[in-house]
């Protein structure tokens, strides 16, 4: 499957998703959405692909919403045809995705980056949501998900004043989960995703499934679908695998049952 602004690889139970527009910085344009949904819904029913890793160039994971390509928009287009919503589809992608961010990964960029599960981090990556400079704000769960990943007083500085933060930053603020040197981003990440696609897939799904009620309930509702999760696994053949396998001190063998 080729793709016109997606470059695809596998490596054993990992998909590598490299955006790829290098003369527009990655900007998201309804191509990207499209190519990127299609190619989502593939790798999710590949029961051979356990994990996802995402990235961009070197320069950029991705400048942001196509600006030229939303320029002429007017409200009522906006609203009626539900502009940007096929994204949506990306944040509900069951399988582990990780962001690999080099250079910037700005607005969109920066709301696509945090729609995956965690965030690998380049030393030269930038993050912000300058919409603001443009006289929109985030669309894409800029305002919800850096809130929540930041805290309201640096998800305020940053949308209001639409400065970059840079990787440093990003990571003490809680946004990334690894530092890297550049050369080594995109090797982490997938070395990060092929750990997890080794893993029985019922109990990755649930450990993201678990994770992400914290982002949507109250603490008691998010403790409670936790426990029925956790309960659920004592149902999957690989939890009695990997518990044998412990006790009998040799190394599980998952078959995502
Ligand atoms: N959209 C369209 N084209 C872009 C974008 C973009 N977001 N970003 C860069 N480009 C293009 C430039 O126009 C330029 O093209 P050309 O050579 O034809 O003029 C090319 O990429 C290279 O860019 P620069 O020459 O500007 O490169 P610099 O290294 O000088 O600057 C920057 C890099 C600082 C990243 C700069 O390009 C920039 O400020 N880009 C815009 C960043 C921005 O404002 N992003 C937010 C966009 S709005 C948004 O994301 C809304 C989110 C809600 C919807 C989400 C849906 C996906």
């Amino acid at each position: 499957m080729s793709f016109e602004t997606l470059l695809t690889e596998r490596r054993d139970r990992v998909a590598i998703i490299t955006l790829n527009r290098p003369q527009a910085l990655n900007a998201l344009n309804s191509t990207v959405m499209r190519e990127l949904r299609q190619l989502l819904g593939e790798l999710e029913a590949d029961a051979g692909i356990g994990a996802v890793v995402l990235t961009g160039s070197e320069k950029a994971f991705a400048a942001g919403a196509d600006i030229k390509e939303m320029q002429s928009l007017d409200f009522v287009d906006a609203y009626t045809g539900g502009f940007i919503g096929g994204w949506d589809e990306v944040a509900g992608f069951r399988k582990p995705i990780i962001a690999a961010v080099s250079g910037f990964a700005l607005g969109g960029g920066c709301e696509l980056a945090m729609m995956c599960d965690f965030i690998i981090a380049s030393k030269t990556a930038k993050f912000g949501q300058p919409e603001i400079t443009l006289g929109i704000i985030p669309g894409m769960g800029g305002s919800q998900r850096l809130t929540r990943a930041v805290g309201k007083a640096k998800a305020m500085d940053l949308c209001l004043t639409g400065r970059m933060m840079d990787a440093v930053e990003a990571e003490s603020a809680g946004l990334v989960a690894r530092l890297v040197e550049p050369e080594r981003l995109l090797d982490e990440a997938v070395e990060a995703a092929t750990k997890i696609a080794a893993f029985s897939l019922p109990s990755v799904l649930m450990a993201k499934e678990a994770v992400n009620r914290a982002f949507e309930q109250t603490l008691t509702e998010g403790l409670r679908s936790e426990r029925r999760l956790f309960h659920a696994l004592f149902a999957t053949e690989d939890q009695k695998e990997g518990m044998a396998a412990f006790v009998e001190k040799r190394k599980p063998v998952f078959r995502n049952r």
